[in-house]
């Protein structure tokens, strides 16, 4: 009997060819949008169907070879990152809409399905998925599942976690689980497909999601306002949320302004220079839901919180000034950022941010702070940029000594330091400023349950056992 080596055995699971272990697939594969960690995968591997990721991962388990998931690789947390020779599971084969049904609203969706790609399928419907983010064209559902994606429409519909009615999982022990079988209502014990939305491929792999949609929002209409600091940002959201419904509350320096400008295919939404901008966005269904927007512009710049605005008069100005907002995470990564993904409940946001922004301000005295986010659901981006004389090294390594302080005030505030991102490697260290440690215990111990063998993403949420 012929005894096969590990990746010549994990050959003869998957269709022929779909085994890669070139360096260039094991560079673009072992990594998402963190530069934090070089990857050195060993091998790439390409399932088609559900029994071949069961497969895969019973291989690992003979082996004891760890796998990492692996989407549309835009994660920010190196959750997706095969830094230690393991062999990553790529999606890009089970990419098929498997089912669309316009009476339950729900798709079915193969994990690699791109989230633009669903966007567009509900549109088509007359419908839509309201998980939205600036690299939706990218990013998988499979991926989106694994962090419990959020973005830019959080303060209306919520996060990935919302619009998932049903799972099919492949635990890391390498049994097959259907999880809800897309039920409303199903009191039937403990809700397992909750523990697989933002577990980062830690216990298993999501190999089928049903999809929940909405009814299509209607003449979606943005405002850009100026305010006159960082003080004025919370009582602009509460003056508008008292007369509208929002559907996004979101919140940049004039420093990303300024980068964003600088690339020099974005319009300026008026000249008034001015330290934060708001982007809101609502329903303009009525002639009274204008009415009442332009009044609480008025009732904000009579408040001297806002300096200048301007409204959206069509869908491409709509488009627009949404760049404004969603081009800066790509825009400033040039800069190399050290990112911070920080959340409080929204009442405590405008204490927290005093707070976080002294800190920022004493401890980084010479690097460039932009500041950007979904303020209105309580998430902060902070973003650090890198000095073009330091390290990429140094410069984190900087950056971590300032993260304890930065992660002691999330920790007074009760909040979280990694608020959609994902905790992936790059804040598991940090864990314990959100968790405590008997919380930490359990959260070991389903993983356990559900991957006895540690071949789950092993590295990621925690360090190794
Ligand atoms: C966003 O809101 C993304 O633009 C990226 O979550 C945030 O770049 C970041 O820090
Ligand atoms: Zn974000």
């Amino acid at each position: 009997m012929t005894v096969l080596a590990p990746i010549d055995e994990l050959k003869t699971l998957v269709e022929p060819g779909k085994v890669l272990t070139d360096p260039t697939s094991l560079d673009t594969y072992g990594k998402d949008w963190t530069k934090h960690y070089p990857p050195a995968p060993t091998a790439i591997v390409f399932p088609k169907t559900i029994e071949q990721v069961q497969a895969i991962v019973l291989w690992a388990n003979r082996h004891r070879i760890a796998l990492v998931p692996s989407g549309g690789r835009t994660g920010l947390s190196a959750a997706a990152v095969a830094a230690n020779g393991e062999v990553v599971v790529a999606f890009d084969y089970m990419n098929q809409v498997l089912d669309v049904n316009t009476v339950d609203r729900t798709v079915v969706c193969q994990p690699g399905v791109i989230t633009e790609q669903l966007q567009h399928l509900a549109e088509e419907q007359g419908l839509y998925y309201p998980v939205d983010f600036a690299s939706a064209g990218s990013s998988q559902i499979g991926g989106n599942i694994g962090t419990n994606a959020g973005g830019i429409k959080v303060i209306r519909y919520g996060m990935t976690r919302n619009w998932v009615a049903g799972l099919k999982v492949v635990t890391g022990k390498g049994d097959i689980l259907e999880l809800n079988k897309d039920l409303i209502k199903n009191a039937t014990g403990y809700d397992l497909r909750q523990l697989f939305i933002g577990a980062e491929g830690t216990l298993g792999f999501v190999v089928e999601a049903t999809m929940r949609l909405d009814r299509a929002p209607r003449n979606l209409t943005a405002m850009v306002l100026g305010t006159t600091d960082f003080d004025s940002i919370m009582p602009v959201l509460h003056a508008f949320q008292n007369k509208l419904d929002l559907t996004a509350f979101e919140f940049f320096s004039d420093k990303a302004l300024a980068k964003i400008l600088g690339r020099g295919d974005v319009p300026a939404p008026f000249e008034t220079p001015c330290p934060f901008y708001v982007l809101l966005e609502f329903e303009a269904v009525t002639e009274e839901v204008l009415d009442d927007a332009l009044g609480t512009f008025e009732h904000c710049i009579e408040q001297g919180w806002v300096l200048d605005g301007v409204m959206s008069q069509s869908e491409q100005q709509l488009q627009n000034l949404w760049k404004l907002r969603e081009f800066i995470s790509e825009t400033i990564a040039h800069w190399t950022p050290y990112k911070n993904d920080i959340s409080v409940t929204v009442s405590k946001v405008p204490a927290f941010l005093k707070d976080i922004d002294a800190i920022v301000g004493e401890k980084y005295p010479d690097f460039e702070v932009v500041w950007y986010g979904h303020i209105g659901d309580g998430n902060l981006h902070l973003n650090i940029l890198k000095p073009e004389n330091l390290s990429k090294d140094e410069f984190f390594a900087q950056c971590a000594v300032v993260n304890k302080w930065v992660f002691e005030i999330v920790q007074k505030y009760n909040g979280s330091i990694s608020a959609e991102h994902g905790v992936g490697m790059t804040k598991r260290d940090y864990l314990e400023y959100s968790r405590s440690e008997a919380e930490i215990a359990y959260m070991k111990a389903v993983k356990a349950v559900f991957d006895p063998n540690g071949i789950m993403n092993p590295g990621k949420i925690f360090a190794v056992q």
